[in-house]
């Protein structure tokens, strides 16, 4: 049986990457492979954590030699300072992103510039909050339900309210173990208060701490941040739209959104619609405007408008190399400094939009709620004015796009997955027609596949050979961030990768109507990932834990992503990893994460860089899981 002409291999996906780095070597500029070149071989000790810079007497750095510090610290201490920092960073950067976007909230308005889409999910979270909704305007309550969201950065006493979400179970062991996390900043500050010279030097306590900042995270800062854009923006839905680099058009002004919050990326998009802008666009010659997504913003902006996506994390510099995009404007997180220096080879101009992500070389238009329509068309306008300076020989798209299927949060997948069978629905929707068919067989399990791309490894080469050889094995797949982005650059996220899944999950797609990977949203929607296998545990009368449900994230790079896996692991999930974290340097630290966990959470990472040997111990965590439930 012939692959379907939407499936492409990772040679393809590879070659277009040749292509754009002959046009990088036509104009001498550097990309991140000539950067990994010149870091390479990594500094030893950064690699295994062991080198500690917390206090002006080090720099320390362990070796069989000198096996502590000048104050006493061994290799375990600073490999879990170093480990607890990158949680406390991590669960800042998806904190302030959801604080942002509750002040949005706050001061939205009906004549204002940002509006409530949801008002279905507002007074849902309102009722959640016991926030009075009769007789009430919409946006009195928006404004109650935000001041509440914005006090769980900083209350003075109290738990995080979404703890009441997870299972009886979990909030259990959270309590027993000491780990419910209290405001959001407070947990951070405790983290790096921790980890200050002359404090915590057990590790396990500091990794304890890790697992708490980490549940602020998800079940707290993300969860929060994943709500109000919601509300915000609207729910996503299911529809279709096309991934890679070769949505970019040859004789259109192309504008690539970059980054994390949708509270600029919506705005431009919008903008970009007006008829006066694009008409503005037809008078210099082009054919329009294309605004396309890039990492995480791709994928918010996917979910809710169809924007097409140009790529995942380690394309950024590539949709620049094509030569054709006018303007690449972008918010926060994960965006490469490289940016403006190779905007400057080409025509490009780079817009940054946010106080919180200033890089140099970049022209800086701070984006600000009460102004954010007219600076959006602003800013349109300059990518169009932008056009006519775009260089002919220096244009190199590469043809790739694949058509994807995405928009599966929560809501979605409860209710498209209830379509098994009739025989269980109720108002709600229910997860029993899904846990009917685990329990069969007919699905071994599912998988969460998160994450980066890491040039560590071959980039996206793991995630592409995990996701299809889980396929194989009948495990449902959900994605978010550029994993997700992976899934659509290979055209895996798209009903035509049903040609890659065992009979079982086949069947189950077809009857349903759903690709076998089911798109999530962005990095921040992990927290959705959460209250899925959540919904599951609770219809089968279970903890999260004992569900055949795993998380991976193959090509992990970021401290969101250390501070993801925690809380993941603190919500009784298994964390699959194909880059090993920071810590190797500490024999207990290794211990701590991959088994310590278990004891505290009933889970924990593990670790293997063959994506092939991975799968292999997915299945059997899988199986493992299946048996103990006796299934
Ligand atoms: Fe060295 Fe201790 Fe200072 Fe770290 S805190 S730099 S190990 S003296
Ligand atoms: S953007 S954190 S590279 S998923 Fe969310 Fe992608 Fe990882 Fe950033």
């Amino acid at each position: 049986m012939k692959p379907p002409e939407n499936i492409t291999t990772i040679e393809q996906m590879e070659a277009d990457n040749a292509m754009l780095k002959q046009n990088a070597c036509a104009v001498c500029a550097e990309t991140y492979d000539d950067r990994v070149k010149a870091q390479s071989p990594h500094c030893k000790f950064g690699e295994g954590g062991i080198c500690c810079k917390n206090c002006s007497m080090g720099p320390c750095r362990i070796t069989a030699k000198a096996p502590r510090g000048i104050c006493g610290a061994d290799a375990h201490a600073i490999a879990a300072r170093n480990y607890l920092r990158s949680v406390a960073a991590g669960t800042s950067s998806h904190s302030d992103h959801a604080r942002e976007i509750l002040h949005v909230l706050r001061n939205a308005s009906p004549e204002g510039n940002y509006k409530i889409r949801d008002e279905q999910k507002l007074l849902s979270l309102a009722k959640e909050w016991e926030v009075p909704t009769e007789g009430r305007d919409i946006y009195d309550i928006a404004r109650d339900v935000a001041d509440i969201g914005l006090m769980e950065f900083g209350k003075p006493e109290g738990t995080q309210r979404f703890v009441s979400r997870a299972t009886p179970e979990r909030q259990k062991v959270w309590a027993e173990q000491g780990i419910l996390p209290r405001a959001i900043d407070r947990e951070v500050v405790t983290a790096m208060h921790m980890t200050h010279m002359g404090n915590t030097a057990d590790a396990e306590f500091l990794v304890r701490q890790g697992l708490r900042t980490s549940i602020a995270n998800g079940w707290g800062g993300s969860m929060l941040g994943t709500e109000v854009t919601d509300i915000l923006f609207g729910t996503p839905t299911v529809r279709t739209t096309e991934g890679n680099l070769g949505v970019l058009e040859k004789d259109m002004v192309n504008i690539v959104v970059h980054g994390h919050d949708p509270v600029f990326s919506e705005m431009v998009v919008t903008a970009a619609e007006v008829k006066e802008l694009t008409d503005y666009a037809k008078t210099k010659g082009a054919k329009g405007i294309n605004i396309v997504g890039l990492c995480c913003t791709a994928n918010e902006v996917a979910m809710r408008h169809g924007v097409r996506m140009a790529g995942n994390f380690l394309q950024q510099e590539n949709a620049i190399l094509t030569g054709v995009v006018e303007m690449m404007c972008v918010d926060i997180q994960c965006i490469f400094p490289a940016l403006p220096q190779l905007a400057e080879c080409f025509h490009t101009k780079f817009v940054t939009s946010s106080p919180i992500a200033r890089i140099p070389g970049a022209t800086h238009i701070e984006f600000k709620p009460e102004t954010a329509f007219q600076q959006a068309k602003d800013i349109v306008k300059m990518a169009v004015d932008n056009y006519q300076n775009r260089e002919a020989s220096k244009v190199c798209i590469p043809p790739s796009k694949k058509n994807a299927v995405v928009g599966y949060p929560t809501e979605q997948i409860i209710k498209h997955l209830d379509g098994v069978t009739n025989s269980h629905v109720d108002e709600l929707g229910s997860y029993k027609p899904a846990i009917d068919a685990i329990k069969a067989g007919v699905l071994r399990g599912a998988v969460a596949i998160v994450g980066c791309n890491n040039p560590r490894v071959r980039p996206d080469y793991s995630h592409f050979e995990i996701m299809k050889e889980l396929l194989q094995n009948d495990i449902l797949i959900v994605a978010t961030g550029c994993a997700a982005q992976v899934a659509t650059k290979a055209g895996l996220l798209n009903y035509d990768a049903k040609y890659y899944c065992g009979a079982g999950l086949r069947r189950v797609c077809e009857l349903v109507h759903i690709p076998p990977i089911l798109h999530m949203g962005a990095c921040v929607d992990i927290s959705r990932m959460m209250l899925l296998a959540t919904g599951i545990a609770k219809d089968w009368g279970v903890d999260t834990t004992q569900i055949p449900v795993v998380g991976c994230a193959p090509e992990w790079m970021s401290e969101k992503a250390v501070s993801i896996a925690n809380y993941v692991v603190s919500t009784g999930l298994d964390v699959y990893l194909g880059i090993e974290p920071q810590v190797s340097g500490s024999a207990q630290m290794m211990e701590l994460i991959t088994e310590g966990t278990r004891k505290i959470t009933g889970a924990g990472y593990i670790i293997n860089t063959d994506p092939h040997e991975l799968v292999k111990n997915i299945l059997a965590g899988i199986e493992a899981k299946r048996t103990a439930l006796g299934i």
